[in-house]
């Protein structure tokens, strides 16, 4: 099955994130917009796995999910992947002081190795994917006034991503609290 591991958001944040998405739908179109209840922070993409090796993630998601107590995090400004001027992916960065989701990630990757997971190549950038472009144009980024919200990051969660002609549908497979044995 195709799976991910994610930080799910609190709702608040959610709802905060919609009004991104509102402001900036009106800046451009032919966007796919995430679902408010998708929302996520996504640590590690897997893809395809096995039921043998979802027994093997869930023991390096609990592992890593462990060493990292609750923290928070901010949001910070918008920005979009690759670029601006051929833009694909729209979201909201976070700013990270210690560095911590970029440590998860790499704590992750690390405990993922033997099941030649590949680690990402283009290094992690901690970010909120707020849409989608159905075909790649240049970008204007707005001024979103959501910078320096909180958010408070609690859990690890194993998701299963099934495809369907609506969207994807995002469902939690196992929990991993953060800084729980
Ligand atoms: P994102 O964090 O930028 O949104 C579930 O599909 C999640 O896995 C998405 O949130 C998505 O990125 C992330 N992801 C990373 N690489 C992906 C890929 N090749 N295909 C689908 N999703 C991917």
């Amino acid at each position: 099955m195709r799976v991910f591991l994610a930080l799910p958001l609190e709702s608040g944040v959610r709802k905060q994130l919609v009004g991104c998405q509102k402001a900036w739908a009106k800046m451009i179109g032919n966007v796919k917009w995430v679902e408010q209840e998708n929302l996520h922070l996504t640590l590690k993409f897997l893809g395809e796995v096995s039921e043998q090796d979802l027994v093997a993630v869930k023991r390096a998601a609990g592992r890593v999910a462990e060493e990292f107590p609750p923290f928070s995090v901010n949001l910070s400004g918008p920005g979009v992947f690759p670029s601006a001027r051929k833009g694909r992916v729209l979201w909201v960065g976070l700013k990270d002081e210690g560095e911590r989701l970029k440590l998860m990630a790499q704590r992750l990757d690390a405990e993922l190795a033997p099941l030649n997971f590949s680690p990402g190549k283009a290094g992690f950038t901690p970010h909120l994917t707020l849409g989608r472009l159905r075909q790649p144009a240049a970008v204007t980024i707005p001024a979103l006034p959501v910078e320096g919200v909180p958010v408070r990051l609690t859990e690890v969660v194993l998701y299963r991503s099934v495809l369907t002609p609506h969207g994807p549908l995002y469902q939690a497979l196992a929990e991993f609290g953060l800084g729980k044995k």
